[in-house]
């Protein structure tokens, strides 16, 4: 049996330039303790391999500290094997940061555009792998790929990559081409969201995801995947089990305040639709609110973010039409008014089924004119 973990995308020392200095010191804080949780939980699980897919960096920039930090963790662990296959964000360029790190022995790094393997017989592994050397890698790194001689009883790819998309500059890889590749499992970075666990022939792959979201296009739990790879009487198992490392969470929480007019109501729930995200740790969520539904006055925003901002709430976004506020459209003399005035007498009408229809044309037609879209 060996067993290793799966992880990518740690972006390290991101600049998070929305936010403060602070806070986006914090941030890049968060992403080191994911990074060493990650490192914790590979030894506590018995992994003989960490493999890192790529995106270690998030640019040729990184501070020495970091590197200090890395080269700390990596000695913290000497019996396991780190692989890295640098990727778009951390190529392996004359400027890289890897050329300036002063890893420790059990750091492998692949260097070149080029596939290549380390071979570790103490774990039965080959891990096969390639570097990006600049931000773009339009060839196809397994094109014409065959495996060598199996030395290892498992072999694996450790690659940074975008899968079926040709022609992307992020060292496309086919399924048909993993299908061919003979590996037991290819393990991908690039696609911060993460992958179902899939099949390509033999091969299993997948892509883990990023260990710590960097901003609400990547909310929910982040981490990576232990994959144990195993023999029985029928053959070789691949068994993969996702691990959590993120130490902050981005949320997205909806609220229709429709049926909802004071501000006092909306602040109240708004605490209820945020308290199941209330933690014993009271900063694990990074929470943005968004408004929805049909009011006649426009919420206050602003109000409502400071007053949610010990709730974890960092914005309050309003996705709200302002709609029933007829007083308002009668003196309205922009397109909206005009638009309503023109539904009147439809509105008026003595036929219920007119009136209907008229008041889902004044809605439909003023969620038109505020540019957003319908919802049910
Ligand atoms: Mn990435």
């Amino acid at each position: 049996m060996t067993r290793f973990l799966h992880i990518a995308d740690l972006h390290l020392d991101s600049r998070f330039s929305g936010l403060s200095p602070s806070e986006s010191a914090a941030r890049r804080s968060s992403q080191r303790q994911a990074f060493s949780r990650a490192l914790e939980f590979a030894e506590k699980n018995g992994c003989g391999a960490v493999l890192i897919c790529g995106d270690l960096f998030d640019s040729e920039f990184c501070t020495e500290n970091t590197l200090t930090f890395l080269s700390g963790e990596f000695s913290r662990y000497p019996k396991i094997k780190f692989v890295i296959s640098p990727g778009n964000h951390d190529p392996y360029s004359s400027d890289s940061p890897y050329l300036a790190a002063d890893f420790p022995d059990n750091v492998f790094i692949f260097k070149d555009k080029k596939i290549g393997a380390f071979v570790f017989p103490d774990l039965n592994l080959t891990v096969y792998g390639y570097a990006f050397t600049s931000p773009a890698y339009y060839e196809m790194p397994l094109e014409d790929f065959r495996p060598d001689e199996n030395q290892t009883e498992f072999t694996v790819l450790c690659a940074h990559t975008e899968t079926d998309a040709p022609f992307s500059p992020y060292a496309p890889i086919t399924k048909s081409q993993l299908a061919a590749s003979g590996f037991d499992y290819a393990a991908l970075g690039h696609i911060h969201a993460g992958s179902e666990i899939s099949r390509a022939g033999q091969t299993v792959f997948a892509y883990c995801g990023c260990a710590e979201g960097r901003d609400f296009s990547e909310c929910g739990e982040k981490g990576g995947l232990l994959v144990t790879l195993s023999h029985d009487g029928s053959g070789k198992t691949v068994q993969t089990e996702k691990a959590v490392f993120s130490e902050r969470i981005y949320t997205v929480i909806d609220l229709d305040i429709s049926s909802l007019s004071s501000d006092e109501e909306i602040a109240n729930a708004a605490v209820t639709a945020i308290s199941p995200y209330r933690s014993d740790s009271a900063k694990k969520y990074i929470i943005r609110l968004k408004l929805r539904g049909t009011v006649s006055n426009e919420p206050e925003s602003a109000k409502l973010t400071e007053l949610l901002s010990d709730y974890g709430v960092v914005e309050v976004v309003d996705d709200t039409v302002c709609l029933y506020n007829y007083l308002g459209l009668e003196n309205d003399y922009s397109v909206r008014g005009q638009f309503y005035r023109q539904m009147l007498p439809h509105l008026m009408s003595e036929d219920k089924q007119e009136r209907k229809i008229a008041k889902n044309a004044l809605k439909y037609g003023l969620y038109a004119l505020a540019g957003k879209e319908l919802e049910n």
